[in-house]
């Protein structure tokens, strides 16, 4: 049974990787398993064909024979779990990897998020400059603990494991931002993230759904 994942069929990001179904293209890039994709709009995406798969109406979704999963956070760990390359044998280090895929997305991209939402949705407010500055000292801070914490490391715990995919890709969210560069060893370990093969197949495979969308 081929595993199938949703995405957007036009992600809003413009095709720069940065909707959730890339996690889980890389994940399954980096396990070396096949994958199909079925293309959701925003309004397909509320029906209740993709409630039953998606409770909160989003992408991505993962499917394999009688299995369905949502949240991107429990597939990736499926994925991880099913097949070797995301995650050590070794069950001490397993646990580790385990531990910063949760800091990944409990930790580290609340702020993230929290930042983003205010230059959407309170740009127009008088105290928008204030907050967001306020909002940005807050990240800095767990952006500091986290570049200390890697130091001079490829990876956060040894090899690369399924945390770094997560810990990457949330990291990406902030790359118009500015505010890695401050951390140079963050924006290194992003890059080094990027440049693997598995992330480029992943990138280009969302890309070209973008760029056939656009052509159309
Ligand atoms: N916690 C869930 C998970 O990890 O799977 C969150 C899933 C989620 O936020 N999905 C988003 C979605 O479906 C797409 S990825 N949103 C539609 C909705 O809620 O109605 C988030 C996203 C969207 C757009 C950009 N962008 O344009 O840059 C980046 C990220």
């Amino acid at each position: 049974m081929t595993i199938t994942i949703t995405a957007f069929e036009k992600s809003p990001d413009r095709g720069r990787g940065l909707a959730r179904d890339m996690r889980v293209r890389w994940a399954l890039e980096e396990v070396g398993q096949p994958y199909e994709v079925r293309l959701v709009t925003f309004k397909t995406m509320k029906e209740p064909a993709h409630i039953a798969l998606q409770p909160f109406g989003q992408i991505p979704t993962y499917q394999d024979g009688d299995l369905a999963l949502f949240e991107t956070g429990a597939i990736v760990f499926h994925v991880a779990e099913r097949h070797a390359g995301l995650l050590p044998s070794d069950a001490d280090a397993r646990a580790r990897a385990i531990t910063w895929m949760f800091a990944s997305l409990n930790t580290v991209e609340p702020p993230i998020l929290e930042r983003e939402a205010t230059t959407y949705v309170e740009r127009e407010k008088d105290w928008y400059q204030e907050r967001l500055l306020m909002l940005e000292d807050r990240l800095r801070v767990r952006l500091a603990q986290l570049s200390r914490r890697l130091a001079e490391a490829d990876w956060l715990d040894g090899a690369f494991s399924a945390g770094d995919l997560l810990m990457v890709t949330v990291l990406r969210r902030l790359e118009n931002s500015g505010l890695l560069d401050a951390y140079p060893n963050l924006s290194a370990y992003v890059a080094r993230g990027k440049a693997r093969p598995a992330y480029k197949r992943a990138f280009d495979a969302q890309l070209a759904v973008f760029t056939s969308a656009s052509s159309a």
